[in-house]
């Protein structure tokens, strides 16, 4: 039953059941037309209460309907429109969620009691489109227009307590919301209901409200690059003030075909999809997610506290995790214990605004030098920097040191996790964990599976992630694992774009139009030039073990570009020296601005090198570095280093500023069509056969070769996972 009802003494109680989530589905919005017509019918019948099973409200309509004719059957507009209509008043009982429709389904009803754990919201911007069950008419006349447009166009989920404060529920109860709603319900049996029906509120317009509008279309277009929902939303709240509520309400359905029309709903629906399925990971084993058990982490440690650590401590505490955090000197410690206590303590700030207890959310922190302490601990993440003899070093002592079931997690962006498990005594313990800085934000976590890693030690490292609020993907351990490894390319691509005649804001303007957050000349500033920079020398592609003879322009037979190298040698390493590809108003700012000096630096090279000028085309910039990009997933995938071409986009969706409304990079070429990146690549290829990167990968020629079949049958062309080095 998609919806069941039962009295309580006058009062009716629908209650949605569509486990997981209660997504409202064709059945259950035909199951709420029939049991919402009974109850209204009912004389017994005084009062209705609205609930969800298994203590969640609804997370709104059912995603996977979008596009099929099953969204065409009864609207959920018309039920609401029903609802707010009826004579007997109607409460909403609110526990766990009320998401999307779900919202707007609890909008229509006079009267909202949420759970104090309860968050409310409306979400759609985020999958690409806008709510349009009348979210965006009535909850501007519910709680403003300005407070409206901040819940609907940055999709947040929110909190009871905060919700409660805007005016979207009237009641919130730190017991049972149902018991709280049924109580209400019989408390207004008789009272005029004509002023809780929010279609029926009217809007004062003025010109602050009009400037406010023409702002938010301003910031929205530059905050949200490319997204065409937002500026939907935008429209369909302005809509709220001008027209009547059913003008309003057509032009919110016109909206949402436009927007399905422009195919970034589909795109960001696929992201959605995708994360979820990320956690369903698989071993080629043949284990899986639901077949192996998670250990309980209930107490973790974290060696080293630079930007890293700091990030992963915070992270570990704001998921009521006790940690230890150990640095290598006095100094060390006293200086990342300040850091972490102030993220700390804004962290306990943002918890009081929502109404919560600081320290009943927050695990403690506990500092030390010793890593005797770490005998009893359950996990260990280790976060120094990049250097495998250092890593080793400590792994030896973690391995002498812990209990022999702890699992001992190794932070890197592309070290050899095997090399590092290897001087452990415990190398099945052993798992990388690859965050993404600022730890405690970036939601993306790479779990690099190593050669002898436990299948237990890989469900921990994805369970933990999960309770982390990250989005955990399992990959394999391969020199930089999948998100470094496939940005190789897309960066050569960049550097030769210099080379042939186009600047660095040129190349970041055509990437960060496309929709990246930054292009890759800002990101390589804020990153630091220095990193890659060490990490080539060390492999010899430039500094002193370069043999003699070598030509500037060429390593072991390839194209190279020596220009990042030729900056770091100048002392240039992006944001930290405050002159990188730009130039910033101090070492540490922010503000790039286009350097002069790197002006004529790359018209002096190009003229010694003799490069030929490429004419100026964006469009050439997007696919060169877009397309480096998918071809080195396809070959990660025919490695068997991702499982799914749906893990790589979330990595580049979460880790990598991907604009989520393409997808991903692997869904964009399937976007684009197979066919076509495979020519644009086969094309470049053959006029620069000294880049190797390019030449098409063998996945990407069979899928082209099959008409570029759509994205989610490409795994059954895809090998096993394995790990490689
Ligand atoms: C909308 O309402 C449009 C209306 O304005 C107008 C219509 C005309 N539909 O995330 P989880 C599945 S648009 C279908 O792992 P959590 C999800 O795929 C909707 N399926 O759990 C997963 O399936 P599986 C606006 C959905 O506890 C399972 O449920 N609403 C939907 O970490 C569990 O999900 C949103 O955008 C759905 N709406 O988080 C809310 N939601 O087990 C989207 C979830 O097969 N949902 N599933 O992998 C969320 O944000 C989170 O799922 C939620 C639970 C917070 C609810």
């Amino acid at each position: 039953m998609a919806a069941t009802r039962r009295l309580a003494n006058t009062v009716a109680v629908i209650t949605i059941s569509h486990p997981p989530v209660n997504a409202l589905s064709s059945s259950v919005r035909h199951a709420l037309v029939k049991e919402f017509g009974e109850a209204s019918r009912d004389p017994k019948v005084e009062a209705i209460v609205l609930n969800g099973s298994g203590r969640k409200f609804s997370a709104g309509a059912d995603i996977r309907e979008f596009g099929t004719s099953a969204i065409k059957t009864v609207s959920l507009e018309d039920i609401n429109s029903t609802i707010e209509a009826s004579q007997k008043p109607v409460v909403a009982a609110i526990e766990g969620i009320a998401l999307g429709g779900g919202l707007e389904l609890a909008l229509a009803c006079h009267y909202r009691v949420a759970d104090i754990q309860a968050k409310v919201g409306l979400p759609e911007v985020l999958i690409g489109i806008l709510p349009a069950a009348g979210g965006t008419q009535r909850l501007p006349r519910l709680i403003g227009v300005p407070a409206a447009l901040d819940v609907i166009v940055r999709g947040r989920h929110i909190p009871a307590s905060e919700a409660l404060k805007l005016g979207i529920v009237d009641e919130v109860v730190q017991g049972n919301a149902l018991d709280a709603a049924i109580q209400l319900a019989r408390k207004v049996i008789g009272y005029p209901l004509n002023k809780k029906r929010l279609s029926t509120v009217r809007i004062s317009s003025d010109s602050n409200l009009e400037d406010f509008l023409d702002t938010a279309v301003e910031k929205a277009k530059k905050q949200f690059r490319g997204a065409k929902a937002p500026l939907a939303c935008i429209e369909a709240v302005r809509a709220s003030v001008h027209l009547s509520y059913h003008q309003g309400l057509e032009k919110e359905r016109q909206l949402f075909f436009s927007l399905w029309a422009t195919g970034q709903p589909q795109a960001q629906q696929y992201a959605f999809f995708s994360e979820r399925e990320a956690g369903k990971w698989t071993h080629s084993s043949g284990a899986r997610w639901d077949t192996e058990e998670a250990k309980p982490i209930r107490t973790a440690a974290v060696i080293g506290l630079g930007t890293m650590g700091r990030g992963i401590v915070i992270s570990l505490s704001k998921a009521k995790i006790p940690v230890i955090a150990i640095e290598q000197d006095a100094q060390q410690l006293e200086v990342g214990k300040k850091a972490v206590n102030s993220l700390l303590e804004r962290e306990a700030e943002k918890l009081k605004q929502q109404g919560s207890v600081p320290s009943s959310n927050l695990g403690s922190v506990h500092f030390t030098l010793d890593f005797g302490e770490l005998q009893d601990v359950d996990l260990v993440i280790e976060a120094v920097y990049e250097n495998m003899e250092l890593k080793k070093e400590i792994f030896r002592k973690l391995s002498s040191v812990c209990k022999p079931d702890a699992f001992l997690c190794t932070n890197t962006s592309g070290l050899n996790v095997d090399e590092i498990a290897s001087v452990t005594h415990r190398p099945n313990q052993v798992i990388g964990t690859h965050f993404f800085s600022p730890a405690n934000i970036m939601r993306l976590l790479e779990v690099v599976r190593g050669q002898q890693t436990s299948l237990t030690a890989i469900a921990t490292a994805m369970n933990l992630g999960k309770k982390l609020g990250k989005v955990a993907v399992l990959v394999g351990n391969c020199p930089l694992f999948v998100g470094n490894r496939m940005l190789g390319p897309y960066l050569e691509q960049a550097s030769y774009l210099l080379e042939e005649g186009y600047y660095p804001e040129e190349v970041d303007q055509a990437m960060e139009e496309f929709g990246f957050a930054m292009g890759p000349f800002r990101m390589m500033d804020l990153a630091g030039l220095d990193v890659g920079w060490r990490s080539r020398t060390e492999k010899g592609l430039t500094g002193a073990k370069v043999p003699q003879g070598t030509p500037a322009r060429q390593r072991l037979g390839s194209r190279y570009s020596p220009l990042a190298d030729i900056l770091c040698e100048s002392g240039r390493f992006g944001q930290k020296t405050g002159r990188g590809w730009y130039q910033y108003e101090k070492p540490g700012g922010r503000t790039g601005k286009p350097d002069p000096w790197v002006k004529d630096f790359l018209q002096k090279y190009r003229k010694t090198h003799q490069i030929k000028q490429q004419p100026s085309n964006p469009e050439q910039i997007v696919e060169r570095c877009a397309f480096a990009l998918a071809n080195e997933g396809f070959r990660i995938l025919e490695d068997g280093i991702a499982s799914c071409p749906e893990d790589i986009d979330v990595i580049y969706n979460n880790g990598y500023g991907w604009p989520k409304y393409r997808g991903g990079p692997m869904y964009y070429a399937s976007s684009v069509g197979l066919p076509k990146v495979l020519d644009t690549l086969e094309k470049y290829y053959k006029a620069n056969p000294d880049v190797p990167s390019m030449k098409p990968a063998f996945l990407l020629k069979k899928l082209a070769a099959l008409g570029g079949p759509p994205i989610k049958e490409w795994r059954t062309q895809v090998g096993k996972p394995v790990n490689k080095l």
